[in-house]
């Protein structure tokens, strides 16, 4: 069922085949005016993000994305009243040339790719049981630019050669992952949405970060020599924004 459907479209024809992608409150979104909430309890707190050692992460062509996935739950982050969420992996939305690729945009800016963080609630056991519920899933995304210097965080990227068809994987050293996130944490966006593939469960609590990160160009590039599950280049992995319909974007600030 996973290979069943793919990005030929930036997935207008999902909803034939699976109708939670036809919901109300449906991801990504183009983030602009957002609400002031000075109730949002802003503080994101980041548990073993820091964490450098010898155990090794997975980096792996899944046939829809580059996914890195660490060994246990070891990363979390606490977001205020809604809980705990054990970091599960992170993956990557690119566009074949800088002019797309991120999945949300902000005020209507398209940004070349998109990383997603995705995390379980600590209250569920497995992804399969926190597909079940509302409050399953937080995704933190951030927007990716194109800048001069290479980001040598993302060194793990060079290893793309060998993720060109679905399924390879490689060993990656663990290395601390809040080295890949903005220097500024405390601007976000906050709202309820889905997963941005199928099956599209509204199960998400996104959090989408202001500053974009950048990468150089010839890191940019890496992405984009992996082939889909359809033995395609895998470019524009992105699906095309939705409705906000009846939902608000919340956003704090000091
Ligand atoms: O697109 C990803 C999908 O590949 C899978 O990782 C899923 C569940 O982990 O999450 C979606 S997304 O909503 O994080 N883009
Ligand atoms: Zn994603």
């Amino acid at each position: 069922n996973y290979s069943n459907w793919d990005y030929s479209d930036q997935g207008a024809n999902w909803v034939t085949k699976f109708k939670l992608c036809a919901g109300t409150k449906q991801s990504p979104i183009d983030i602009k005016a957002p609400t002031c909430d000075e109730g949002l309890n802003n503080s994101i707190t980041f548990t073993n993000y820091d964490k450098t050692g010898s155990s090794k992460f997975t980096f792996e062509n899944n046939g829809h994305s580059l996914v890195l996935k660490a060994p246990g739950p070891d990363a979390k982050v606490t977001l205020g009243s809604l809980g705990t969420f054990n970091f599960h992996q992170l993956h990557f939305h690119w566009g074949k040339d800088d002019t797309k690729g991120s999945e949300h945009l902000h005020d209507g800016k398209v940004f070349p790719a998109e990383m997603h963080l995705v995390h379980i609630n600590s209250k569920y056991s497995t992804f399969q049981e926190a597909q079940q519920n509302a409050d399953g899933l937080a995704v933190f995304g951030v927007f990716i630019k194109v800048g001069q210097a290479e980001n040598t965080a993302f060194n793990f990227l060079s290893s793309s050669p060998s993720l060109i068809y679905e399924g390879t994987k490689v060993n990656v050293t663990q290395f601390a992952i809040n080295t890949l996130l903005p220097t500024d944490q405390t601007i976000f966006y906050r709202y309820k949405g889905s997963l941005t593939s199928p099956t599209c469960d509204e199960i998400v609590t996104w959090t989408v970060f202001d500053q974009p990160i950048s990468l150089s160009a010839s890191q940019l590039a890496q992405f984009r020599i992996v082939k889909d599950n359809h033995n395609k280049t895998l470019v524009d992995n992105f699906r095309v924004v939705q409705n906000l319909n009846n939902r608000t974007i919340t956003y704090w600030s000091e």
